[in-house]
Formats: structure tokens, sequence, C-alpha cells
């Protein structure tokens, strides 16, 4: 490993430090500085996979032994959406192929749409985030209403749909479908073609501002 590399890591892994910081002590100024500095510096794709993902899973380990509370997941949560929602947001949408992210109905965690969105924005995709516990009739309705190119479902257990449910079966006829869950990797690269997985996701139009590279 390079010394640049090697001190770039040392440098996100303090942020990440830093934020995790600042999380248990309820601090949303110092969360929400630590995430914006970060992207100017670093860009999207590592504050996301970086910073946030690893924090969360911190967060999630440390409240499943009972030493956070979900209120500190809560703030947290909150924070993290509130930051990346603007992350690579453009006035300039035309011509940009549109993604519909959903989670089932009773799947409550959204987040993970609102990360992988920041990152689909700055590749020049227009993504459509429909959020927690969505009805599959909206899901289904949403495709041709934003006459979106692909869908993805994700969800702690949206892996095990991947091959059932006859509303999934009719979306795949006309987008790419892809359901994702904890054992998936947040990969921009992530394989995206309609029926055999097999071509990277792409956007055509241009990028948006954040000089991220396409896949
Ligand atoms: C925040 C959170 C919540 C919030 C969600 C808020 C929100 N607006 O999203 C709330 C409070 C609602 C919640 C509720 C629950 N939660 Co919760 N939650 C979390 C937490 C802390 C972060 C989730 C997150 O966004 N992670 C960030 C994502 C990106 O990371 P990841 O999940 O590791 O995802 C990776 C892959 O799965 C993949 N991936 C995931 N999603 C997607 C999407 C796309 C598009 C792509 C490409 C890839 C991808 O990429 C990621 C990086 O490699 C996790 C801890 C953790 N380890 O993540 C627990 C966690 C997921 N929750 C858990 C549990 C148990 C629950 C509850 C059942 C608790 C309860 N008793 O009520 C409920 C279930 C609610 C429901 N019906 O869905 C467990 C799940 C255990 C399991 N294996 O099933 C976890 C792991 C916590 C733990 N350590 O026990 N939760």
């Amino acid at each position: 490993m390079s010394v640049q590399v090697a001190e770039r890591d040392a440098r996100v892994e303090a942020v990440g430090d830093a934020f995790f910081d600042a999380a248990s002590r309820l601090d949303s100024n110092g969360m929400r500085e630590a995430l914006v500095e970060c992207s100017a510096v670093h860009g999207v794709d590592v504050v996301v996979a970086d910073v946030i993902v690893p924090a969360l899973r911190r967060i999630g380990d440390l409240w499943e032994e009972g030493r956070l509370s979900v209120l500190h997941e809560h703030v947290a949560s909150q924070v993290i959406r509130s930051v990346v929602d603007d992350f690579g947001q453009s006035a300039d949408r035309e011509g940009r192929p549109a993604v519909v992210l959903a989670c089932p109905p009773g799947e409550l965690h959204e987040l993970p749409s609102h990360l992988f969105a920041a990152m689909l924005r700055v590749r020049g995709w227009v993504p459509i985030v429909l959020g927690a516990n969505t009805p599959w009739r909206a899901t289904v309705r949403s495709l041709s209403s934003f006459r979106a190119q692909a869908c993805l479902i994700s969800g702690i257990r949206a892996g095990s749909l991947a091959s059932r449910g006859a509303g999934l079966s009719r979306m795949a006829r006309s987008v790419c479908v892809l359901c994702v869950s904890l054992s998936s990797r947040l990969d921009p690269r992530i394989v995206f073609s309609r029926g055999s997985h097999s071509q990277p996701l792409r956007a055509r139009g241009r990028a948006a501002s954040s000089g991220a590279r396409r896949p």
C-alpha cells in the first residue's frame, strides 16, 4: 500500500471515529460536519462506504448489546439521511435515467436506499426513493409514472424475495429488478441488466458534479 493511500485511509478512519463519537454524544452538528467535510474532500462513495456504513454497523452492534439506545440510532439515522439526500443533487435531470428504490411491505430499513441513491446521483442517474414499507402496488405503479429503467428492492430479508412474487415477475418484464439484502454489497458497479444481471449499472447522460468515477 502506498504512503498516500495509507494516509488517506487513516484520515477517513479518523472521520469515521469523529462521526461515531458525535453520534454517541447525540451531537447532530458534529455528525453533520464530519460527513459534509469528508464528502467535500473524499467524495460521496468514500463517505458512504467507508464512514457511514461502518458507523451504522457499529451503532447496530452496540444497540444489540444494549450499550447504545434506540435514541442514538434514530438521531444518527436522521442526520445521515438529511445529509446524504443533499449529495449529488442537480437541477439538470433532463434525459437522465430514473431508477426506483423501495423497501417491501413491513421493511423499515430505508437508509440503504438513500445511501445508494446518493451514489447513483453522482453517476448521472435520477433515483426515486419510495422509502420504507412500500406497498407492492405503489412500487409497480412508480415504474411507469417515473419511466424507470430499473428497480431496486432492499431490506434485511429482501434477498429471499428475488425468486418470488407475481409482482416482481411482472416488474421484471419491463425493467431490471434487483433485490438486495444484508448479504449484498453496497457497490455502485452492481450488476443490473434485465434478465441476465451481467452488465454494470451505467447511466446515460452526464455525470453530476462530484467528480465520482463512472462504473
Ligand atoms: C438504522 C437501523 C434500524 C432503523 C432503520 C431506520 C431507517 N430509516 O432505515 C430502525 C430503528 C427502523 C430499525 C428497526 C429494526 N431493526 Co435495524 N438496524 C439499523 C442499523 C443500525 C443500520 C441499518 C443500515 O442502514 N445500515 C447501513 C447499510 C447500508 O449497511 P448493511 O445493512 O450492512 O448493508 C450492506 C449490505 O446489506 C448491502 N445493502 C443493504 N441494503 C442495500 C441496498 C442497496 C440498494 C444495495 C446495492 C446494497 C445494500 O450493502 C451494505 C454495505 O455493504 C442496523 C445495523 C447494521 N449492521 O447495519 C440494524 C439492523 C439491520 N437492525 C436489526 C433489527 C433486528 C431490527 C428490528 C427487527 C429491531 C426490532 N426488534 O424492532 C427492527 C426491524 C424493523 C423492520 N420491520 O424492518 C438487525 C438485523 C439483524 C438481522 N440479521 O436480521 C441489525 C443488523 C442490528 C443488529 N446488529 O442486530 N433498524
